[in-house]
């Protein structure tokens, strides 16, 4: 099917269901399960390479592999990367070796926070969301001093010292050090939700892209190379991944609550690079499979489900963090600037009700702020998977 046939689908649509679809009421919101708007460190979906797993070593063998915080030490190098076509190494004035407590020191003047939705391009469903603490990668490249010839920046992890095993990842210069105003900057991440990173997580120190898919966020953080090579040389570039993917705005659904004749229908939307409008959902009687290309999806009847509204900052948050410090909100009162924030995950809800005994479909769907309504733009599932999601429910 062509892309435009989906467009025209997903865009057209009058309805044909008739069932009532208003706004959470206070005495409903209490039967959906809460769902947190912090992922604890150890409740993210965990997607890691390496046998053994770097996060199941223990004693000797973990500060062998320099996975402790008294232990750790990340390298920064020139890369000599040369070929027919990039004829000049990189070169910098100073190669520098920096331990866990001179990140800190750096944090002290430096530091970022910010809220990252974690999804992997390869997988529908996100993996958590977190509150990261650490320092520019920006702020960290000047300490080496004059740059010659560098074009990219490349970094992988602790990999059992097996380069089969090494999990590698890119950006441009550009995206590390000329971080637009307003734009969240490549950081080394030294805290998650106001702890020490854990090792699931990748700590004690993790590179966090906040507008890419998980698999620029390198874990076991241990060696970034400044190279000329200008090409993206990311591990995920293998398997027709698109390396410079990021994060797609997409809602997912939560499994469907039903309560007599009413159905809760409930899930997260992340804010892409295109950011997010709104999200809708569509309840369709359980009938024959819907395919990409039926005309049913031209008559369907897209009904907007509120998002939630920014909770409680001083109950979400860690104590010792005040909302005013955190990227995209407002320095002097604390709220985000926009709603929902970028590159993170919000909340939906909404309430079918005086349902007909039956069996449904319900589907969710984003439209960014181009007004492209999702699985819309996207040029392969390979730049992220964005597929409108479907729950089935009966209501007897
Ligand atoms: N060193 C290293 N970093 C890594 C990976 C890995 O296997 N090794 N996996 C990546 C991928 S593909 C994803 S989706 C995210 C997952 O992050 P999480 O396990 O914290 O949820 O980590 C990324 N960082
Ligand atoms: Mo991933």
């Amino acid at each position: 099917m062509s892309p435009i046939t989906r467009r025209q689908a997903v865009k057209l649509g009058i309805g044909s269901l008739a069932a009532m679809q208003t706004s959470l009421h206070a005495e409903e919101a209490a039967q959906i399960k809460q769902r947190p708007f912090l992922t604890a460190a150890d409740d993210f979906e965990d997607v890691s390479r390496g046998t053994p797993k770097p996060h199941s070593l223990t004693g000797e063998a973990l500060v062998k592999a320099k996975l402790t915080p008294d232990s750790w030490k990340l390298e920064i190098r020139a890369d000599d990367f040369t070929d027919a076509v990039v004829t000049q190494k990189a070169q910098i004035e100073q190669a520098v070796t920096l331990d866990y407590k001179q990140l800190l020191d750096l944090g002290k003047e430096h530091r970022v926070l910010f809220l990252k939705a974690m999804q992997c391009l390869n997988i529908a469903t996100p993996l958590g969301q977190g509150l990261w603490e650490g320092v520019p990668l920006r702020d960290i490249l000047l300490l080496c001093g004059e740059l010659t010839n560098v074009r990219r920046i490349y970094f992988w992890g602790f990999h059992n010292d097996d380069p089969k095993q090494r999990f590698q990842s890119s950006l441009s210069y550009t995206q590390v050090m000329e971080t637009p105003p307003g734009e969240l900057p490549v950081f080394l991440a030294y805290k998650l939700n106001g702890q020490p990173i854990n090792l699931e997580r990748g700590g004690p120190v993790r590179m966090v892209v906040p507008w890419a898919h998980g698999f620029k966020s390198i874990k076991w953080l241990q060696h970034i190379r400044l190279t000329n090579d200008y090409q993206a040389n990311d591990t995920y570039a293998e398997k027709n991944n698109d390396p410079e993917s990021h994060l797609k705005t997409a809602a997912y659904l939560d499994d469907v609550v039903v309560n007599g004749r009413s159905a809760q229908i409930a899930g997260w939307a992340i804010s892409g690079l295109s950011g997010l409008s709104h999200v809708e959902t569509w309840l369709r009687l359980a009938g024959p499979d819907l395919h990409d290309d039926s005309p049913e999806w031209r008559k369907a009847e897209w009904k907007s489900a509120p998002l939630d509204t920014p909770p409680d900052w001083k109950s979400v948050l860690p104590v010792d963090v005040r909302s005013n410090d955190i990227l995209g909100f407002d320095k002097a009162n604390g709220k985000p600037l926009s709603w929902p924030l970028r590159y993170s995950m919000v909340g939906f809800s909404t309430t079918l009700r005086n349902l007909k005994p039956g069996a449904y479909e319900v589907r969710a769907r984003t439209v960014d702020l181009n007004g492209f309504v999702q699985p819309e733009p996207r040029s392969i599932q390979k730049s992220g998977k964005n597929g409108i999601q479907v729950r089935t429910f009966t209501i007897s």
